[in-house]
């Protein structure tokens, strides 16, 4: 039996794994025990590796819809027929009548996303979307404002804390170790989070209402102000805007914060204390879950401006500026600009920076408007947006619209059925190519790995860059394709990273980490328009925004829609992760499904009492958008008032609830958290 060392592959975590091989098939994977991320670990993801490779919904060969149902046709003709129709399409409507998605896979695997740019804009359109048009962008972006760069949380350094909307032991399995790691070597822990997670039992647990965590935070600078216990030195020399936060933060007393978040004045006074006059001090974030709120990036913001008055930037534990690994960048240059431009002009004008991806939100609306210009021909791969998209019936009412749909995936997805062609790529176990993390995210180490080929791809499914790169050259954008091989293209991207292939090759899991460098301001200050941290940030201001970040309570939330709330009186929360699933994935492997069997929606013994609901019953979530079904888990760990449903689940999909047109107006971001909500129940 042969033993690869190589990565997971399942989720941007990127674990160790050791993958043994026999007869040229995986038999079993064990996590790898000398990895520094996850020492032999896996999550319940991981452990099932092997069956969801050979799961029975993997997309054997490239097959397309003829009168409704699909059948098998050759790489050969799927790539010249799609080649043909998009000639005709570009020839009818222009270039920039190709979008194309990838999903959150598209952001984690390397290959996906720069040969999909690359086609997209060698073809000449700006769609390029992703999901960092609803996720994680935001975060990336508040900080930028306020320090002109994208300083990384370091948890392993810290010696306080906050996990902020974030449940690691479900979503970010081996940063759940360090913080625990941490915490029995003596950081003290904060949790804030609107349902009681397990974690919340190692330290102080506060729990708000849904949206208004901004409130806590600047209230928690009202404290530090108050009581003098900001970070003098480090405000005077580095920052900007003090004076202005300094008159904004009155305004937000723990006892207003207390009326707006329901958490107690004097709860919001001991963590505003701890956090201050610990030595470096960390707010963990939830990854995507605070951006997708009403005024996400102002919160993000808030939580930025804490972290710089408190002097925890660019020093151990707090957050820390990592040097990216640079991989090869395989973008051609388009000139026109992304959908959401004007819409979202701090998400795309900001700074020098402007991000290669439009507005996710802008995408479904303008498949359906056809304004500013009709989107006809749509690709989507990594991704399963027809259960993962917000706004579930705007998505389907946008794929009406269009001429050609291909949908690329190793799996048999519910968007994949709605497809003209379906393409099957292989897994990531299935090719050599690219893991690890180069921009630090999270775990504050830039590294990267060369991901070994365990197995062939099974069936006729091909490595996403193939696939791309075969449709380049039918199309006559054969010039942008010249590579051949796994291995070529995985050298061009390593080519500017600093490690070559031979490296890589040569250490036994094919490892290779980036230097970390404190108080690098010393050095390169920051790179705002004022060369400080902005905790005032006037070109947003310009923008249209305000230069501080306030409290902006959801849209729909009972205290801005009382008269929403006589109908639907409970705030809903949706896509809460667990460890079996990632996404609307591996529904169909038997030994995760058995562990979680179907969705469940949390609600609190009070709020259940109120419609006479019983645990373990089927009852409807609703709200203006729909309804879904699915059963009542009651627990007092929610609370009451709030219902928190899975996403990802196809039968109970909690899309169908949400309404595109409730955004984040600084982002763009569709917002997936604080609607307003309610249950029915559907026994006698
Ligand atoms: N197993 C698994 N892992 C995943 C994923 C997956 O699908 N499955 N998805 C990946 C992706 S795409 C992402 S973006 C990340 C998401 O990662 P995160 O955004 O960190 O999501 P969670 O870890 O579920 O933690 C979010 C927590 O926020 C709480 N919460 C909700 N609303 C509020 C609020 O208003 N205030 C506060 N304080 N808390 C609130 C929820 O109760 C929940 O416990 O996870 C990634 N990891
Ligand atoms: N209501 C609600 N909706 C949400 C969220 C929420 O919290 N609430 N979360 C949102 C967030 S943060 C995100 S990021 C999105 C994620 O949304 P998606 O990215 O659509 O999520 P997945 O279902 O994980 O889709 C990933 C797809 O990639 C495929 N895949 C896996 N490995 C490979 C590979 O190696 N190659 C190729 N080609 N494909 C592969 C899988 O089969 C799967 O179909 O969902 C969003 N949707
Ligand atoms: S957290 Fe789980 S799914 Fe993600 S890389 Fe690690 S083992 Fe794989
Ligand atoms: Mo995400």
């Amino acid at each position: 039996m042969e033993v690869i060392k190589t990565d997971c592959g399942l989720c941007i975590n990127s674990c160790g794994i050791d993958a043994y091989v026999e007869n040229g098939k995986l038999v079993k994977v064990e996590g790898t025990k000398e990895n520094w991320l996850n020492k032999g670990e896996l999550c319940e993801k991981g452990k099932h590796l092997v069956e969801g490779i050979y799961s029975p919904t993997r997309v054997k060969y490239p097959i397309k819809k003829v009168d409704g149902h699909f059948q098998r046709i050759s790489w050969d003709q799927a790539l010249s027929e799609i080649a043909a129709k998009l000639l005709e399409l570009k020839e009818k409507y222009g270039a920039r009548t190709l979008a194309t998605w990838t999903g959150s896979v598209g952001t984690e695997h390397f290959e996906m996303a720069a040969f999909n740019q690359r086609l997209a804009k060698a073809f000449g359109t700006p769609n390029f979307f992703n999901p960092e048009g609803i996720c994680f962008r935001t975060r990336i972006l508040a900080r930028q404002i306020t320090f002109g760069r994208y300083p990384v949380e370091e948890p392993r350094n810290a010696n306080c804390i906050i996990l902020w909307g974030h449940n690691p032991d479900e979503s970010y399995f081996p940063q759940a170790r360090i913080v625990r790691q941490r915490v029995r070597e003596g950081a003290k822990l904060i949790i804030i989070d609107v349902r009681r997670i397990p974690i919340a039992k190692e330290g102080i647990y506060l729990q708000p209402r849904p949206g208004t965590d901004g409130a806590i935070a600047l209230a928690m600078m009202n404290v530090i102000i108050a009581e003098k216990l900001w970070d003098k030195e480090f405000v005077d020399k580095w920052t900007t805007g003090f004076d202005r936060l300094v008159e904004l933060v009155k305004e937000y007393t723990p006892e207003k914060a207390e009326a707006i978040s329901g958490v107690a004045a004097s709860e919001i006074k001991r963590i505003a204390r701890i956090f201050a006059t610990t030595d470096s001090s960390c707010i963990l974030e939830g990854v995507g879950h605070l951006h997708q709120y009403t005024n996400g990036l102002q919160m993000e913001r808030a939580f930025a401006i804490l972290m710089a008055i408190t002097g925890n930037i660019d020093r151990p534990g707090g957050w820390v500026t990592c040097p990216q690994i640079r991989l090869a960048d395989l973008r051609v240059p388009v000139e026109e600009k992304n959908l959401g431009y004007e819409e979202y002009p701090v998400f795309h004008q900001f700074g020098k920076r402007t991000p290669p991806y439009g507005s996710a939100s802008m995408m479904t609306e303008t498949m359906i408007t056809e304004k500013p210009y009709p989107i006809k021909a749509f690709f989507s791969s990594g991704s399963n947006p027809a259960v993962t998209f917000p706004d579930t019936k705007k998505f389907l009412e946008a794929l009406e619209n269009l001429e050609l749909f291909v949908c690329i995936d190793p799996y048999m997805t519910e968007t994949a059925e709605l497809a003209d062609y379906v393409l099957p790529s292989c897994t990531s176990l299935e090719e050599t190519g690219i893991g690890g993390f180069p921009y630090a995210i999270s775990f504050c180490v830039p590294y990267i790995l060369l991901r070994k080929k365990v197995i062939e791809p099974l069936y006729e499914s091909k490595p996403i860059w193939k696939i791309w790169s075969d449709l380049g050259h039918k199309i006559g954008l054969g010039e942008y394709f010249p590579w051949k091989t796994d291995e070529e293209v995985a050298e061009h991207f390593f080519s500017t990273s600093g490690v070559t292939m031979q490296q890589l090759k040569e250490n036994p899991e094919g490892v290779y980490f980036g230097k970390k460098e404190y108080e690098i301001y010393d050095k390169i200050g920051f790179s705002t328009d004022s060369k400080k941290i902005e905790l005032y940030s006037a070109r947003m201001e310009q923008l249209g925004f305000p230069g501080i970040p306030t409290h902006v309570e959801p849209q729909q939330s009972p205290a801005a829609n009382p008269e929403l709330a006589l109908q639907y009186p409970e705030i809903l929360l949706t896509g809460a992760r667990r460890q079996e699933y990632i996404g609307a994935q591996m529904r169909d492997v038997p030994g995760l499904r058995a562990r979680i069997p179907e969705a469940e929606a949390e609600i609190n013994p009070l709020t259940a009492k109120k419609y006479n609901i019983i645990n373990g019953e089927m009852i409807g979530v609703e709200t203006p958008r729909g309804m879904i079904k699915l059963k009542a888990n009651v627990t007092d760990d929610i609370r009451h008032g709030v219902v928190s449903v899975p996403h990802g689940w196809a039968a109970a999909n909690c899309n169908i609830l949400l309404d595109a047109k409730l955004r984040d107006d600084v982002s763009g971001y569709i917002t997936m958290r604080g609607h307003a909500c309610r249950l029915v129940k559907l026994t006698a």
